[in-house]
């Protein structure tokens, strides 16, 4: 069921992606309906005469689930359970937290996921005892011993946060270290980002031969993989391919997948895969654009990459604006060249350029400089070896001695 306050196409749109959220968990969707609300009704969200008409058509076509595109509060989903039953009520949050549940595969995506299922109830809880108390009209007699079980029952939610928020620290401060091998290394980053099924997976496999789990699925991706790609010959980098985004993604599961999200955080630049033959592609990148900000990430640089080129219309082209940005297929390989040459460019962007000379005697230099380039040239003399390469600002002072004179053209 979708409903909203704005124009009708939105809510279709929106409505089309519930029912593929409710695919992709795994159910099967019977049918859909549409308001278009002014106001809200606080008890129930939508007004009696629109409850008793979605009860009796949930009821001829034997629905189990009636999925609401909007937020409920914990009073509103008692309400309408009680008039809905034996039907279960869920809102698109707890849809999607659903999805992540039945994805997580790893010990870490496994605590970020109860993590975001409690402090997704927590809130629900109260409300929902609050929505029992008013329907029953119970007198301050019987709030008592609900409030002790309801506080209780919160005690032991806010006991297992904790548990979990500590499990997770430890998690996350060996990946911590994982990554600050790599930072000291000055290996350069790119963080793949995007709507769910944009095509992210399906890049990085295209484009490092790795074997990352892509399916036509939204959350096909929960847990981050990190791969080594190589842009040009003697350039070193890593890439990382992460979980997608939707269009109104829970805030408690943004705050339980921080850490997996943080290994984007980390990266030096951003690769925003769009699906360009997706028609609401615009606001696709308009909800992930929002969520860059959001997170911080804006001051990084960022490539789009419009995906899918091979199943697009080729109007869809037109419609592109954001620079810098390439077209890609990652079915066909097209445009992957190109797309790893303004990743290389994009990084030269970030690094500069160093000139060395290193003697005969001290050729194997050259070895430890390409560990410290992001790309590296060289040139064989009988007198040794010119280098050309590039580095982070910060190591340049390491290679001082060995630095070819601007000007100098005796080597
Ligand atoms: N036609 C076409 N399909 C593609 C292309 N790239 C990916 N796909 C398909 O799109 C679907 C989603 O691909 P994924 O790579 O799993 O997408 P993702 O962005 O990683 O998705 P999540 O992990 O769910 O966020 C899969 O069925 C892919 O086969 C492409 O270039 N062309
Ligand atoms: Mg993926």
């Amino acid at each position: 069921m979708g409903l909203k306050n704005e124009g009708l196409p939105e809510v279709k749109a929106s409505l089309n992606e519930l029912e593929e959220l409710a695919t992709t968990a795994g159910w099967e969707v019977v049918g859909n309906i549409t308001q278009l609300l002014n106001k809200w009704t606080p008890a129930t969200l939508i007004g009696t005469g629109k409850v008793d008409e979605i009860g009796h058509i949930a009821a001829d076509c034997g629905a189990n689930f009636i999925i609401i595109d909007h937020h409920l509060t914990g009073v509103q989903t008692r309400n309408l359970e009680e008039q809905w039953k034996p039907a279960r009520v869920l809102d698109r949050s707890q849809i999607i937290i659903e999805i992540f549940a039945q994805r997580a595969r790893s010990y870490e995506g496994k605590l970020q996921v109860e993590l975001a299922q409690l402090l997704d109830q927590l809130p629900r809880q109260v409300g929902a005892w609050l929505g029992s108390l008013s329907r029953q009209g119970a007198g301050t007699g019987a709030r008592g011993g609900g409030e002790k079980a309801i506080e209780l029952d919160r005690r032991q939610i806010r006991k297992r946060v904790e548990i979990i928020k500590k499990k997770l620290k430890d998690v996350q401060k060996k990946r911590k270290q994982h990554r600050s091998s790599r930072e000291k290394n000055q290996v350069p980053s790119f963080a793949l980002i995007g709507y769910t099924n944009a095509g992210k997976s399906s890049l990085m496999n295209a484009m490092t031969q790795a074997d990352v789990y892509a399916e036509d699925q939204l959350f096909a991706t929960l847990d981050p993989t990190t791969r080594k790609i190589y842009l040009d010959e003697g350039s070193h980098a890593v890439i990382t391919d992460t979980v997608g985004f939707i269009n109104k993604l829970p805030h408690n599961l943004i705050d339980a997948f921080k850490a997996t999200l943080e290994e984007s955080a980390n990266s030096d630049i951003l690769l925003h895969v769009v699906d360009l033959s997706n028609p609401q592609m615009e606001k696709q990148v308009e909800v992930v654009d929002q969520l860059i900000k959001e997170f911080g990430w804006d001051d990084k640089p960022i490539i789009h990459v419009f995906n899918k080129l091979d199943a697009a219309p080729v109007q869809n082209r037109f419609r592109v604006k954001q620079a810098p940005r390439v077209f890609t297929s990652a079915q066909t390989g097209e445009g992957l060249t190109e797309l790893k040459e303004l990743m290389l460019e994009t990084l030269n962007k970030l690094t500069v350029p160093l000139e060395v000379f290193f003697p005969l005697e001290e050729k194997h230099l050259f070895y430890e400089l390409q560990k410290d380039a992001t790309s590296i040239y060289k040139e064989e003399s009988q007198l040794g070896l010119v280098c050309k390469a590039q580095l982070v600002p910060g190591l340049v002072k390491k290679w001082r001695d060995y630095q070819v004179e601007k000007g100098s053209s005796d080597v």
